[in-house]
């Protein structure tokens, strides 16, 4: 039987940012190509048999971005972005999360099943500026590509902007078994997509650039390199992509037409291989894809395109022929139903730049909106209520555990939504169901990844709880982190600028 190729972005064309008012396409800048920036793994201070101790520290640097000046940018265990963190599943890992910047930052493990909201990172678990605080948890969850970044509401948006956004990568015996590369930096690379636009000095300017839909930049950053190239020395390529970008999205296809096999979408591998040309990812979804560079000889290259932007370019080289094909089945997800009487709840996800909001409410960081019982799935759907005419997609997600896309408008989930998923796009005037279970008890946020529209409130937070336990959580309050930010930026609180707010 032939296998079936996609050659569609699944998700509906009139929605999609190219035709928002706001809209700032991609530019070539002028600048020579460099070679693509590969993050190194982050070194454990120790490890035993059982236990992984790492410190991560949220810091300021510089970086030579374009020619010229060096821009300022942070990053974690590095100037602009990050070290690659690894964690083993069902090792027990020990985190020492230190704040060398002037201001308050979180650390927030997306995608990951850990407990809310201290652990989690959200808004409740502020490290202020010279402190460190620890955190430990194990993993019980699929190998797969998730990501470190700041959430401190309602300041997260310009965090990640300056830079604070790194790759993290699960490892399990059940991946380790597949004829995946998984030679890091050779042939398993991360690409964090991003923007920016450069001003005066070539550095970057958040506010100048505000959009309370999402801000943007015309100029494209793979992993914080500008016009990047990679040496292809392998005849498969594994791409880890990860949407870093605080609006934009990614409509990603190779020169061509070239084919490529997803093999992973945010929380893992995906029951079966998935034969695309296009793939497009909203904020802060990830997809792992093989890329067969069989055909070509060396001296050939071959274009990553965005749209009709070039994005990083492959030259290929000499490697050995390496015809491995993939299985048909790849793994199976543990996904159990719903009981028939679990009410089914229901989210919307409503309004455009300052009038965005969850269920018709801006966020409240003391209010707990809904709970869940630990341990049992739910159905949740999750409703666009803007127009289809000037409506946009928003990328719905949950805190602290990896759903299943069960329909859309009560249709099949695009062919690429059968794995685990931690963030959905959502098109305008659709439902998506979804299939939510919670492994641990706490408090989680859900929330638009629009940053700018979490920051400006589309988000809301609910506790998965045990009736054998309760549990009572002091969460925090804006007050207190208003005034922490007006005091770490010396000034004034009512002249403290805080986008969304
Ligand atoms: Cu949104």
């Amino acid at each position: 039987m032939a296998t079936k190729v996609y050659t569609d972005y699944f998700f509906d064309e009139p929605a999609f940012n190219t035709h928002d008012g706001g809209y700032i396409p991609l530019e070539v800048y002028d600048a020579p190509e460099k070679p693509l920036a590969v993050p190194p793994l982050l070194k454990p201070d120790k490890e035993t048999a059982t236990d992984t101790y790492y410190t991560v520290i949220a810091q300021t640097g510089e970086s030579q971005l374009v020619p010229g000046a060096k821009t300022k940018t942070w990053g974690y265990n590095a100037p602009l972005l990050g070290q690659t963190i690894v964690f083993q599943r069902g090792k027990h890992i020990h985190i020492n999360l230190k704040n060398e910047l002037p201001e308050l930052t979180t650390f927030h493990w997306h995608g990951l099943d850990v407990s809310g909201p201290i652990t989690d990172g959200g808004c409740h678990a502020p490290v202020y500026p010279g402190e460190t605080n620890q955190i430990d948890f194990t993993l019980e969850q699929p190998a797969s590509l998730s990501w470190l970044h700041a959430h401190p509401c309602p300041s997260t948006a310009v965090q990640v902007w300056h830079g604070l956004a790194t790759g993290v990568i699960i490892k399990d015996d059940v991946e380790a078994k597949l004829p995946f590369p998984r030679n890091y930096g050779v042939d398993d690379i991360p690409l964090i997509l991003q923007d920016r636009r450069f001003h005066e000095n070539n550095q970057w300017d958040y506010k100048a650039d505000y959009d309370p839909d999402g801000v943007q930049g015309p100029t494209a950053l793979i992993n914080g390199t500008v016009n990047p190239y990679f040496d292809v020395t392998t005849q498969r390529l594994r791409l880890r992509f990860l949407d870093g970008a605080n609006r934009r999205e990614w409509r990603l296809h190779f020169s061509d037409d070239l084919e490529f096999t997803q093999i992973a979408s945010d929380g893992g591998v995906l029951p079966e291989p998935v034969y695309l040309t296009k793939l497009m990812l909203t904020c802060a979804e990830r997809a792992e894809v093989i890329v067969d560079f069989g055909k070509y000889k060396p001296g050939d290259e071959v274009t990553l395109y965005t749209d009709d932007v070039p994005l990083v370019k492959f030259k290929i080289h000499d490697f050995k022929p390496d015809n491995t094909k993939l299985p048909d089945h790849l793994v199976t997800i543990d996904d159990p139903d719903p009981s028939p009487d679990t009410p089914i709840r229901k989210i919307t996800m409503d309004g455009m730049d300052e009038e965005v909001a969850l269920n018709g409410k801006k966020f409240d960081m003391s209010r707990i909106d809904a709970r869940q019982e630990v341990g049992t799935a739910q159905y949740w759907d999750i409703t666009n209520t803007n127009s289809t005419k000037d409506g946009m997609v928003h990328p719905f997600h949950v805190h602290g555990t990896q759903f299943t896309i069960v329909s859309r408008n009560g249709h099949e989930p695009y062919p690429n939504e059968h794995g685990l998923k931690d963030t959905v796009g959502v098109n305008p005037k659709e439902t998506v169901r979804i299939k939510v279970r919670f492994d641990l008890t706490g408090v989680y946020m859900y929330h638009c990844h629009i940053i700018e529209h979490e920051d400006g409130g589309m988000m809301a937070q609910i506790e998965s709880y045990d009736p054998k336990h309760p549990r009572q959580y002091h969460l925090m309050d804006m007050n207190t982190l208003m005034n922490a930010f007006a005091k770490e930026r010396g000034v004034d609180r009512k002249d403290l600028w805080m986008p969304g707010m």
